[in-house]
């Protein structure tokens, strides 16, 4: 199927983009090989949906709109670094220290509006993370990454949930805002 590739997130401003890359440039010399994502892709994924055709599209947008609508803005603060490994390779991220609890119920209330709705999606629990970069191997702990990186604790607000397209624009993996709903 040739559909659009899905995902539901929180954008992040320029100012907390900004804080996060000159993290992950001190990180820089902590890893070898892998990837650092762009700044300009820097986000809170809430759900991964994937491929799917208009239709569905207009399903997760109406899904997204009904989450939105139950939820006032609230304040989330950057936190540790952490990492997901993957066959020995490192998917390395900044965390969220305070507002969880508020990000944790946005997380929930659209998962069951998705299965609702038909979507086919596992029931998981949430750990909130923006990703810095990809397929890194590391010999530190998580701790001493956080420590390099030296990530302040920022607070930022939430005032929009958005469903994006993942695709590429000039050959670049490029997360393309479709639709922003926006809190209460
Ligand atoms: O950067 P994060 O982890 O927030 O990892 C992908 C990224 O999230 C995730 O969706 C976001 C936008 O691409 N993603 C991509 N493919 C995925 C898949 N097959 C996936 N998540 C789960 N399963």
């Amino acid at each position: 199927m040739k559909g659009v590739r899905i995902f539901i997130g929180i954008e992040l401003e320029d100012e907390t983009r900004q804080i996060l890359q000159t993290s992950a440039k001190n990180l820089e010399t902590c890893v070898e090989k892998g990837r650092f994502a762009r700044a300009e892709n820097y986000h809170l994924t809430l759900h991964f949906l994937g491929e799917m055709d208009e239709k569905a599209l207009e399903r997760v947008k109406t899904c997204t709109a009904n989450t939105a609508k139950c939820f006032e803005c609230f304040e989330l603060e950057l936190g540790k670094i952490g990492a997901f490994t993957k066959k020995n390779r490192k998917i390395i991220w900044a965390g969220i220290s305070n507002g969880t609890y508020h990000l944790d119920r946005v997380y929930k209330t659209l998962e069951e509006q998705l299965i609702e709705a038909g979507f086919p999606i596992e029931r998981s629990p949430y750990t909130p993370h923006i990703t810095f970069g990809r397929q890194f191997i590391v010999d530190m702990s998580d701790d001493a990454l956080s420590q390099a990186a030296g990530l302040p604790a920022h607070k930022f607000y939430v005032r929009n949930i958005t469903v994006f397209e993942s695709t590429r624009v000039n050959d670049l993996l490029t997360y393309v805002p479709l639709q922003r709903y926006e809190l209460k």
